[in-house]
């Protein structure tokens, strides 16, 4: 599919989210014939407008495979679902957001995925963009589509991408790829660890040999990506100096970048960028963050002075690790976005000995709670369990030896930010980091983590 072949196409989108809502804007746009395609059954108020618009609308009925040129599909919808399988049975060519938008952008796309940390090393690298003076579109995954970008010429395309947008790309070639690290997630959608390193790893599989590709050194699934790019690879390691890319000074104080053999100037660089006691964000999965984002941007030529300055500064992002208020001694940690287990282990890790009061649960994604449960056990004075992961859960905390007596199980997040209140003493942390996803409770991640610093608010009164 070229991109001037769009125009006047029969394109069904899958899905009536934010991503397929954003697909049928554009494909109006290009003059296309578009139907609408969603799983559910409810009519979404969206619905009218659209149909105004010369839309047709399938609500859980599949229409005839065969009327289209192709398909656009939706992130959450798998590739196995009804309509999707249809579609590929009468071989009509299925793409997501990234794809077909990247065929229309012409400057620097600078993809940014991994298991964790996505959202902060996007928002960060989009900051240091803006901050040395560019037009920048921060989005993906984060919430607004990439599609959304084309109304507008950017400088640089920031973009969080999910394995499930990963799935679909053919021809996307960035120009920067980061790759922070490999957990298990999103297992219940891509079976195994080898099948989703395999997804992410589209990225950079499909980059040219004039890009770059940053990877992870210490996470050897990262590490194997370097095998599947034509691209540069740089690397980013907090323990050791043997690669290019982005590391710690041998004393220890710098955050210091390294390309011996320099693409812009022709000559050996090493510079110190700035030093790890004036980086804001905090933890060591921030440092991988920020050490990820430092590489991009340096390989991308901006002034070290404009990332150093960033850093200094950059207070993270909402719902990850947010602090929330401080109430009778008590702190109030907002880490909603902590859907999978390995980002608890990060977030449980960055309060020093501090005890945890742990807010968990929510919807699994196929994931083991075998290892949090012991983890808990180390770090968490109580625990209080919601949703429909919460007797899993228990049941692992029971069998790494937590305590049954600090153990609750509850009926949502106001009871549970409750309980907490009660038993918390000066100089805990209480964290709602709920190693699921929210839709089992609420619409979203973001939901969840507003109703939360809501209760937290309310106790302050
Ligand atoms: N739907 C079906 N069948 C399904 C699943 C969903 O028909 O099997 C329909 C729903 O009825 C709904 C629509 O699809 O009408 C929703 O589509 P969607 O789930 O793709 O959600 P969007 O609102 O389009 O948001 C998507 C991403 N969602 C997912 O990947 C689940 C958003 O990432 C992303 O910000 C947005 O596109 C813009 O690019 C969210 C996310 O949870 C934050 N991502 C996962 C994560 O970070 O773990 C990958």
């Amino acid at each position: 599919m070229k991109a001037r072949s769009i125009k006047n196409s029969r394109v069904i989108v899958l899905g009536a989210g934010r991503s397929g809502l954003a697909a049928v804007d554009f494909l109006l746009k290009q003059n296309c014939s578009v139907v609408l395609y969603d799983g559910s059954e409810t009519e979404k108020p969206v619905y009218a407008e659209l149909r105004e618009k010369g839309v047709r609308i399938f609500a859980a009925s599949v229409p005839e495979a065969s009327d289209f040129d192709y398909a656009v599909i939706s992130p959450g919808i798998p590739l196995t679902d009804r309509c999707a399988v249809a579609l590929k049975n009468a071989s009509v060519p299925i793409w997501g957001e990234l794809e077909i938008a990247s065929r229309f952008i012409k400057k620097p796309i600078i993809g940014i995925t991994g298991t964790n940390g996505k959202t902060t090393t996007t928002t960060l690298i989009g900051e240091i963009l803006k901050n040395a003076g560019y037009d920048v579109f921060v989005g993906g995954n984060i919430g607004v589509p990439l599609l959304k970008s084309l109304d507008h010429p950017y400088d640089y395309y920031v973009v969080e991408m999910s394995s499930f947008q990963l799935e679909t790309v053919e021809t996307m070639d960035a120009a920067v790829s980061v790759f922070l690290n490999l957990t298990p997630d999103h297992l219940d959608r891509h079976g195994s660890m080898e099948n989703y390193l395999r997804i992410k790893g589209n990225l950079a599989a499909l980059q040219s040999k004039d890009h770059f590709c940053v990877l992870n050194e210490e996470d050897p699934a990262i590490r194997s990506i370097a095998k599947r790019t034509k691209a540069k690879c740089f690397y980013f390691n907090r323990h050791d100096f043997t690669y290019e890319g982005c590391f710690i000074s041998k004393d220890g104080q710098w955050l210091t970048f390294r390309d011996p053999s320099d693409h812009r100037n022709q000559m050996d660089s090493h510079e110190h960028i700035v030093r790890l006691d004036s980086i804001r964000i905090a933890g060591p999965h921030n440092l991988e963050n920020a050490m990820a984002a430092v590489a991009a941007c340096r390989l991308l030529g901006i002034d070290k002075d404009v990332i150093a300055d960033t850093l200094r500064v950059f207070p993270g992002v909402e719902h990850r690790l947010e602090d929330v208020a401080v109430i009778d001694g008590v702190r109030y940690v907002n880490d909603s976005k902590a859907t999978n287990p390995d980002s608890v282990f990060k977030a449980l890790v960055s309060f020093g000995d501090a005890p945890i009061l742990l807010i968990a649960g929510g919807r699994n994604k196929g994931n083991s709670f075998t290892e949090l449960g012991e983890l808990m056990k180390k770090k968490c004075k109580n625990a209080f369990l919601i949703g429909e992961a919460a007797e899993d859960i228990k049941e692992s905390c029971l069998k790494a030896g937590f305590s049954e007596k600090a153990l609750f199980v509850l009926p949502d997040l106001a009871a549970a930010v409750r309980a907490a209140h009660d038993l918390a003493e000066k100089g805990d942390v209480v964290l709602l980091s709920p190693a699921n996803a929210s839709f089992d409770q609420f619409n979203s991640f973001e939901h969840r983590g507003e109703v939360f610093k809501d209760l937290v608010h309310r106790l302050e009164k």
